[in-house]
């Protein structure tokens, strides 16, 4: 078989970091606006909410706690663990935000309690995921934007902020044996 080296994101395929951030941002801020995941546009979520609370989305990711209580996507441990056995190399590819103090540590707590110690071996933690090398990418940000032209192929992971990107390249875990073909 062809083995294919596999890059996984974390934030809205392994974790779901949009549902995370909905649920805190109603509790802690049950008078301003928010926005379902249904109508998200984009995939910043500046972009979606008023200007002005940029502030107060701030104190939500960077609060302690939050990337490390993200809830698992369902299915997405028992793709990868099937990507693995079928003989791949898979890393899980992940951004951290800017203000990483909370948010790379959590990180790896995130993937151990998860997934499990042995998948925190295998994580690149990076800003421009262009600078990887791998057979495909598999992450839900409609596009990538980096130093180099990536050598992956991409694989979108579906996502209402993506539907506008046209590629034949689509999947959730429910589907991906039968788009990807691995
Ligand atoms: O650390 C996550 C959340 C953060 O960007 C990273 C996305 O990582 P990948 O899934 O692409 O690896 N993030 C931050 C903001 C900032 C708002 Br202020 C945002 O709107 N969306 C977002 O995902
Ligand atoms: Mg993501």
């Amino acid at each position: 078989m062809n083995k294919k080296i596999i890059l996984i994101d974390m934030d809205g395929v392994l974790a779901d970091f949009e549902g995370g951030f909905l649920k805190a941002w109603k509790k802690k801020f049950p008078h301003h606006p928010h926005v379902p995941l249904e109508q998200r546009k984009t995939f910043r979520l500046l972009e979606n909410y008023p200007g002005n609370l940029e502030k107060e989305i701030g104190s939500i990711l960077t609060a302690p706690g939050f990337f490390e209580n993200l809830s698992i996507i369902p299915r997405g441990k028992e793709a990868i663990a099937k990507m693995q056995a079928l003989g791949h190399e898979v890393f899980i590819c992940t951004s951290p935000i800017s203000k990483y103090e909370n948010c790379v540590l959590e990180k790896y707590h995130w993937v151990s309690k998860n997934l499990g110690y042995e998948w925190t071996k295998r994580m690149i933690v990076t800003k421009d995921k262009t600078l990887v090398i791998g057979d495909m990418l598999i992450d839900d940000r409609p596009e990538h934007l980096g130093l180099k032209k990536p050598v992956w192929k991409y694989v979108l992971f579906d996502a209402p902020f993506n539907k506008h990107i046209k590629t034949n390249l689509r999947i959730t875990w429910k589907n991906w044996e039968k788009i990807l073909n691995l």
